[in-house]
């Protein structure tokens, strides 16, 4: 290997065979003209930063610090289908995930990786999955030949080339191997050989031909699978979770972490005005002094932009108004300024977006209309960058945890908000998880999909492992967190509107806040306990100035039976065929039907009101 001193002498000083051997078996693999090995310091992170502008994988707009990146046009999500686990014999992770006997794969992905990084540089980066020295954290070795990657990585990531010097030479790492491949005009131009392989065996993930972030960045979406299996076969947990500090009274803070399935209001969640910001998509959870601690594994946000406007979201709003380091991607730029779907003012009529050269009207190869942004273009930034970033975002303790929310898009089942009634309830409810899809993946939208935990799309061990280690973990917490349903998408089934406001999200919050502290009471229904009308009216009078009526609450928070039934039977045919499912959560599911039919016979009625269940 031909490295220059300065790389020869930032590999010495991490003394590390396996980083090493890596890197040597990148480099012949790959084959690229020049190596840069990056450390922590100011000098190699600006170095990035203007290597990005300078191959032109991003380019600058006016404000001061902003870029805009564009993924290929049909790069522009999670690409499921190619994401697969290389596996031996006939492991079967169930539930549809996709797998791959482990010697073909490998030698599929490393004939795509041949050669791909031929005329161009190759980075080579250390980071930390979660805040530095903490024994949260995770040490992540990523090598790619994009710098947007590398560059989205320093916003998103904490560097940790200081934290591999102190592995002392331990193997112990992740490692991530991606090149964008073959490019035309700056994007990857093989995505019929677009491949994202993960070799659970040796901690390995290799992704090739694609740039979009959910399928490049090896600190994201990737490490986050290689996590989960190492948190269940450890007994600690890796979540899709935001986490949050919930402002109370008397300026009381509670930490909450929530799972949602992408898209689903996660983010809009972790940011819910007044209220502070830990993370907002990946918490590692550990159990601390008996209390559920959690960590961001991230440092950034790498957030959809769309419907970002200064009413629904007005902190995030302000943050990519401003000058500060910050890359947008997959808008529609015109005279060096980003526009995105709903952002709160007209757009203009061409431009240039993930389609090249835009006009209104413009179609695609199908004879379908290209909108003038896609709808899940992001923006990149650092949560420090935030306004309400939540004081102990990089505590190395991590924050105590005293609920976990779970959320998914349904339209005409869960109420907005029930506390469930226990833990082993709770991550029944939570494996129940069914969601509309969205555009955060390249399947089909709008249809539903049973999501356990919001985290189906990363799962790297048998779901009944996965479950069972939630009990466990419950079981060793002395404080357990209390564990709720929400569900923001609930429609009018006649007129097909909302029911909810985008800041009633707030009020629900605050409840499972008092909730946690013992200062309300609830109404104790068939699938958890449900919020009091006088809680609620006074919340949403004390904070949102909204005239919260009963016939809202109505409309709201009846129990639709036979919804609830037919879910329930969804998701006893989808576990079914499940080997190995713990115990408990069969008893869960056979008690969760059997009290939706009992209150059936009792109410004689299919739809019943949160005013009759009161003495439930
Ligand atoms: C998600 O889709 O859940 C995301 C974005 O957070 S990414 O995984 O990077 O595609
Ligand atoms: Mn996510």
């Amino acid at each position: 290997m031909d490295l220059s001193n300065k790389n020869k002498v930032k590999l010495e000083k991490l003394n590390n065979d396996k980083v090493e051997r890596l890197l040597e078996f990148a480099v012949k693999l790959c084959k690229p003209e020049k190596v840069s090995i990056i450390n922590d310091s100011k000098e190699d992170i600006s170095y990035v930063r203007e290597l990005a502008l300078e191959t032109g994988e991003e380019k600058s707009l006016d404000m001061e610090g902003h870029t805009y990146h564009f993924d290929g046009y049909n790069d522009q999500a999670r690409d499921k289908k190619n994401t697969r686990y290389l596996v031996e014999e006939d492991f079967d992770l169930g539930l549809d995930i996709n797998t791959v006997d482990r010697e073909e794969g490998l030698e599929e992905i490393f004939s795509y990786l041949d050669g791909s990084m031929k005329g161009k540089e190759m980075l080579v980066r250390f980071f930390s999955l979660g805040p530095n020295q903490s024994d949260f954290s995770l040490p992540a070795m990523q090598i790619t030949d994009s710098s947007y990657v590398a560059h989205s990585e320093d916003i998103l990531y904490r560097q940790g080339y200081q934290d591999f010097v102190n592995l002392n030479g331990s193997e112990d790492f992740f490692f991530f191997l991606h090149s964008a491949g073959k490019l035309e005009n700056g994007v990857s131009a093989e995505i019929d050989k677009r491949r994202i392989y993960i070799d659970l065996k040796t901690e390995r993930v290799f992704s090739v031909n694609n740039q979009y972030a959910g399928n490049s960045l090896g600190l994201k979406k990737l490490a986050f699978r290689l996590a989960i299996r190492k948190a269940v076969k450890e007994g600690w947990m890796a979540e899709h979770m935001f986490i949050s500090g919930v402002n109370g009274p008397a300026d009381r803070k509670t930490y909450f972490t929530g799972a949602f399935p992408s898209s689903c209001g996660k983010t809009s969640t972790a940011m819910i005005p007044g209220h502070t910001i830990v993370g907002d998509d990946i918490a590692y959870l550990k159990i601390k002094d008996d209390d559920v601690k959690a960590v961001n594994v991230e440092n950034g946000a790498f957030g959809i932009i769309r419907d970002v406007n200064p009413d629904d979201d007005p902190v995030i709003y302000k943050t990519l108004t401003t000058p500060r380091e910050l890359i947008f991607s997959n808008v529609l730029v015109k005279d060096g300024k980003p526009y995105w779907l709903g952002m709160g003012k007209e757009l203009p009529e061409e431009g240039t977006n993930f389609s090249g050269k835009w006009n209104k009207g413009k179609t695609d190869d199908n004879g379908n209309e290209i909108p003038p942004a896609h709808k899940n273009a992001r923006y990149t930034i650092k949560i420090s960058d935030l306004e309400n970033c939540d004081e102990n975002y990089d505590n190395k303790r991590g924050v105590p945890v005293k609920g976990m929310v779970f959320g998914g898009r349904d339209s005409d089942t869960s109420v907005p908000v029930a506390q469930t009634l226990n833990w082993q309830h709770g991550v029944f409810m939570a494996s129940s998880l069914e969601s509309e899809t969205t555009s955060a993946t390249l399947d089909k939208q709008g249809e539903r999909k049973h999501n356990p935990m919001a985290n189906l799309d990363f799962l790297s061990v048998p779901i009944s492992e996965y479950i069972d280690n939630y009990l466990e973990f419950g079981k060793k917490a002395k404080n357990q967190p209390g564990i709720f349903t929400v569900n923001y998408f609930l429609k009018d089934q006649e007129s097909g509107e909302y029911l909810n406001g985008m800041l009633d999200k707030k009020i629900w919050m605050l409840w499972m806040e008092k909730r946690v502290h013992g200062e309300v009471d609830a109404i104790k229904s068939p699938i958890g306990y449900l919020p009091y009308y006088e809680d609620l009216r006074q919340l949403f009078t004390r904070y949102l100035s909204i005239d919260y009526t009963e016939l809202s609450y109505v409309e709201q928070f009846s129990i639709r039976i036979e919804n609830y039934l037919a879910k329930f039977n969804r998701i006893k045919k989808a576990f079914s065929e499940i080997p190995n499912l713990p115990d408990e959560f069969e008893t869960e599911l056979n008690m969760q039907i059997k009290r939706l039919k009992d209150a059936r016979k009792k109410y004689s009625d299919s739809e019943i009101s949160p005013f009759k269940l009161k003495n439930y």
